[in-house]
């Protein structure tokens, strides 16, 4: 471990070349404080800029992954204003889930326990997603009469399509992970007891690969969903661009021709 930091609400640690980030309100399935909030953006900002990172895994400590925003933070008293939903969404989730698309390297999600509302729209957002057998997912929503969020209702329909995605969607049924399995909306689904381990296994190997690389590759799928194939085309065009103008597209064919292992750095 190269890392550790006075985080309250999240454990951070850097090593081998992977930022692993485990939401830790175990008590409270990992619900979302705003200073959860502000501890995972801070977090991503420090992944942003620290070029050693080449990988990062996203988990949940305990027995949940993440119940989605702490209701306690959202109670009206009699005859107060709610709180505006809308802003908390802007200024707050909007940006995490941005920030975290947006990031230049592989995110895995390790979602080990119970993913609700906007808890499993975090997972979906994440480039790789393994679930724990035990773990479920629930679009927990409309049982307190909000809309999915955190992108749930551009990602979910992308993935599993518009039937089941707005089947969950209203009526917040629980989706086990075997079934988003089934369903193409996770990865894969391993026993409980390997879940840190394969996620992490995987983390390690993806931060020996060509980092610039699998983050152009990441941008190219960002962008698809709104694209036509012509735009599609030319973005592939340009990305490919900047990426065979890199040390690891470089290293990647003459390792091939060399007939040896390629020893990538992340440029
Ligand atoms: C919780 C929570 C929780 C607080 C479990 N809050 N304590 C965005 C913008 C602005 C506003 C609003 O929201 C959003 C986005 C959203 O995420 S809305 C959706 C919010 N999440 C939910 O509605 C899920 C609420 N939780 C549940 O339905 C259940 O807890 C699930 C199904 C996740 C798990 O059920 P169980 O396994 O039976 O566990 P439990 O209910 O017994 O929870 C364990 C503890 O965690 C318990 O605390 P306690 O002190 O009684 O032991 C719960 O109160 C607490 N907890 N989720 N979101």
């Amino acid at each position: 471990m190269s890392a550790t930091s006075d985080y309250e609400t999240i454990l951070f640690d850097i090593a081998e070349g992977v930022a692993t980030v485990t939401l830790n309100r175990p008590d409270k399935l990992n619900s979302f404080t705003g200073q959860m909030r502000s501890e995972l953006r801070d977090a991503l900002k420090r992944i942003e800029s620290d070029k050693a990172v080449r990988a990062m895994v996203l988990t949940g400590a305990g027995r949940g992954f993440c119940a989605g925003q702490d209701l306690n933070d959202r109670a009206v008293k009699p005859g107060d204003a709610p709180p505006d939903t809308g802003a908390t969404l802007d200024q707050e989730y909007n940006p995490l889930i941005r920030r975290l698309r947006a990031l230049e390297l592989p995110v895995i999600a390790a979602v080990n326990g119970v993913a609700a509302g906007a808890g499993a729209n975090l997972a979906l957002n994440c480039d790789i997603v393994i679930a724990g057998k035990s773990a479920k997912f629930i679009q927990a929503f409309c049982k307190i009469g909000l809309i999915p969020d955190c992108g749930g209702t551009w990602m979910l329909p992308r993935l599993i399509g518009r039937q089941r995605a707005l089947g969950l969607a209203l009526l917040g049924d629980t989706l086990p992970a075997e079934k988003a399995l089934e369903w193409g909306m996770i990865w894969d689904c391993v026993a409980d007891d390997v879940l840190a381990q394969t996620a992490n296994d995987m983390a390690r190997h993806l931060a020996t690969q060509p980092t610039r690389g699998l983050s152009l590759i990441k941008q190219a799928f960002n962008q698809s969903p709104t694209h036509t194939l012509d735009q599609q085309l030319d973005l592939e065009r340009d990305l490919q661009r900047m990426a065979g103008k890199t040390e690891d597209y470089r290293e990647g064919v003459t390792a091939f021709l060399e007939k040896r292992k390629p020893a990538f750095k992340g440029e």
